[in-house]
């Protein structure tokens, strides 16, 4: 693991700061610290000498401007709610944390250009409300959106559960405002669907995990708001009668498939066990589930009907063995907390190695087939925690502790001890499928040994020339993605 050698800055550095943000941007109150500084499965625990909250653009600038005139670095952070420790500062404290919550204005929504620009700390569940209100859609979508921000979501690029239909958060940004590592400021708001001149630059900071720069804001597309959806949850025969349904529904109901989401039966049963309120949408026990959304611009009610057509002629396939089509758009809530609601479920099952995953959509069922087996005879009892968003071949593949052993203490311990020797397996496995070891995370500090491993020398050569680059003194959340 890389660790960078720092102390906390001196005094005089931090004050100059201070001056730049006045005294509502600033805080050392170990109170208000604590939970920034924890990550979101408190797996690590960050110091910093001084919280820092900017409420513009230009003050951004200005403190990374004396940032890097004294050599400091600095962690940017959104809603904090990144699973692999990239918003948290290092346990040695020489790090100023930069939290973008007060950026937070929607600086312009412009319906017929189909956009709208906004401040990096916008949560995301604000931004989708906003789009609505001028009836359009902000279609990234994850079981965190009430509270992370977009400018994190931009920062990890995200995926979440539309990816099928609008791609990933990168794909959704026409135009970027980014504070360079030196404080310069990248202006490039440009609300633009055609824009070829030269090097596509937005796309460097997209998914650098604020490692080239901080995002400060964004032109983000919006869409038509579609006027009919519906939800199934359906049970399906096993992993590959999930895929072969996957191409049935999309052939069956004009391509109209936004989610499909696969879950096996452990999830559901943790989350029966531990979210209050929650309910099988199914009465028989089966091994394996799907969500889906169908949704279509049209209100003339054909949507269903061709949903229901498919979902019949999967059932006398032997794909599908049961589904409830939701009747409300309560029940498709209800449906849809279920699956929200697996990674708060499973912190409740004790120790868990997680694998945010991707392979081709057509070797998902042999992944999980094949790393369900490896895992199982190297840990007995070891419980594959198995999900995610299939139709775009990612599988979160987390690995809860055995079920009769003491989740705390010792054996917690020597689960978790594990994890290097788990990660080999299952990473090898992807790699030979010719998968991909972060889907979607991203990379932050989790998984920072992991990436030299599995990316080429070429790739990682120029990943660190593009650091080097940029970032000259290594002020730019050091320590996480790849080092210079
Ligand atoms: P943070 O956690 O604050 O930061 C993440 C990284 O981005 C850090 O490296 C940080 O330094 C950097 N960063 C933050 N803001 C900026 C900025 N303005 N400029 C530059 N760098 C910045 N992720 C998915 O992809 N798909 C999912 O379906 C999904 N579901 C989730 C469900 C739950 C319940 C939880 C807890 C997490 C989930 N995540 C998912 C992970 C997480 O929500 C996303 O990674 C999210 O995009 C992080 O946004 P954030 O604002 O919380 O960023
Ligand atoms: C999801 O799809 C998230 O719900 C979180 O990406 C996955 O808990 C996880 O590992
Ligand atoms: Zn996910």
């Amino acid at each position: 693991m890389a660790t960078v050698l720092h102390k906390p800055p001196p005094s005089a550095t931090l004050e100059r700061i201070q001056a730049i943000v006045g005294p509502k941007g600033w805080t050392t109150d170990p109170a208000i610290l604590a939970p920034h500084l924890l990550e979101e499965r408190g797996i690590y625990r960050g110091h910093t000498a001084l919280l820092v909250r900017p409420a513009s653009t230009a003050e951004v600038a200005a403190v990374v401007r004396i940032c890097a005139e004294t050599r400091t670095p600095v962690v940017p952070q959104g809603g904090n709610t990144g699973l692999m420790g990239g918003a948290t500062p290092f346990e040695h404290g020489g790090e100023i944390l930069l939290c973008l919550s007060r950026l937070n204005r929607l600086r312009a929504i412009d319906p017929l250009n189909y956009t709208m620009t906004a401040e990096a700390g916008c949560v995301l569940a604000g931004l989708q409300q906003a789009a609505e209100e001028a009836d359009r859609l902000f279609p990234l979508s994850l079981g965190a959106e009430g509270t992370c921000q977009i400018g994190g979501n931009l920062a990890t690029n995200a995926g979440g559960v539309q990816v099928l239909r609008y791609g990933m958060a990168r794909d959704l940004v026409l135009g970027l405002e980014v504070v360079l590592p030196d404080g310069n400021v990248l202006e490039g708001l440009r609300g633009l669907r055609k824009d070829n001149t030269g090097y596509d630059l937005k796309q460097l900071f997209l998914g650098a995990e604020g490692t080239l720069g901080i995002v400060t804001a964004a032109v983000l597309k919006l869409f038509p708001r579609p006027r009919e959806t519906e939800t199934a949850f359906v049970s399906v025969r096993d992993p590959g009668a999930a895929i072969k349904l996957l191409a049935q529904v999309r052939g069956g109901t004009g391509d109209a498939v936004t989610a499909f989401e696969l879950m096996s039966r452990t999830c559901l049963d943790m989350v029966l066990r531990h979210i209050p309120g929650t309910a099988d949408p199914l009465a028989g026990r089966h091994d394996w589930y799907v969500l889906l959304d169908v949704a279509s611009g049209d209100t003339g009610g054909g949507l269903r009907e061709a949903l229901e057509r498919s979902l019949v002629a999967a059932m006398e396939a032997g794909l599908v063995l049961d589904a409830a089509l939701a009747a409300s758009a309560q029940q498709s809530k209800a449906m849809w907390r279920i699956r929200d609601s697996i990674t708060e479920a499973q912190k409740s099952e004790g120790g868990s190695i997680k694998h945010d995953v991707s392979v081709p959509v057509s070797s998902v069922a042999d992944f999980i087939a094949e790393a369900s087996a490896a895992v199982a005879s190297t840990i007995p009892g070891i419980r594959p925690v198995t999900f995610g968003h299939v139709g775009d071949g990612n599988i979160h593949f987390n690995l809860s502790q055995p079920a009769d052993e003491p989740h705390t203490g010792a054996p917690l311990a020597a689960y978790l001890a594990r994890l290097e020797e788990i990660n080999r397996i299952v990473h090898d496995i992807v790699a030979r499928m010719q998968g991909s070891i972060s889907a979607e995370h991203g990379i932050g500090r989790r998984k920072f040994d992991e990436l030299l491993r599995y990316k080429s020398p070429v790739e990682i050569a120029l990943m660190r020339t593009l650091k080097r680059t940029l970032d000259p003194h290594n002020i730019m959340n050091p320590g996480k993605v790849v080092a210079p």
